[in-house]
């Protein structure tokens, strides 16, 4: 019965961060974090743990108001489940800002819109490494 769920232990409910890729065309925003110390430098699409009760559509609106003071629309999902961490998944949609200017308000130092040639000059965090492969595919298609 191992990995059933019917063991009778306790279960720990896997933890979903919600991400999001903020495109202005072409121009991808990257953004540096500065905490916690083990990621401080890497960069990351923005975003961070959905909250129990909250839908993951409305974690991601709510941490880009947090993150970057601005307001974005998503639009479709990129991939399905990006591993994280054991217990941990990442889902990611597309976005764009509707209102404000993207600013690094909380976790990050730097906030870089990267131009097509420069996707991949940014050292990503391992997690969003393939994610961004994936979504440069998708904008090519169109
Ligand atoms: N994480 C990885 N890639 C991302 C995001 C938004 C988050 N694009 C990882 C970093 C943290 C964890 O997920 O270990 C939770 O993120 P946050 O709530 O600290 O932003
Ligand atoms: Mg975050």
């Amino acid at each position: 019965m191992r990995g059933s769920g019917c063991e009778g232990g306790p279960v720990t409910p896997p933890v979903v961060v919600v991400a999001v890729a903020l495109l202005r065309g072409r121009q991808l925003l990257a953004a540096r974090r500065s905490a916690p110390s083990a990621l401080a430098g890497g960069w990351e699409l923005p975003g961070g743990k959905v909250e129990p009760g909250e839908r993951e559509e409305d974690a991601l609106v709510r941490e880009c108001v947090e993150e970057l003071g601005v307001e974005v629309r998503l639009g479709e999902r990129v991939g399905g489940d990006w591993p994280l961490s054991p217990g941990r998944a990442l889902r990611v949609w597309t976005g764009s800002v509707v209102e404000g200017e993207p600013a690094p308000l909380q976790d990050h130092d730097e906030l870089r819109w990267l131009s097509w040639g420069d996707w991949e000059s940014v050292g990503w965090l391992p997690a969003d490494m393939p994610v961004v492969g994936r979504l440069r595919a998708l904008v090519e298609e169109g």
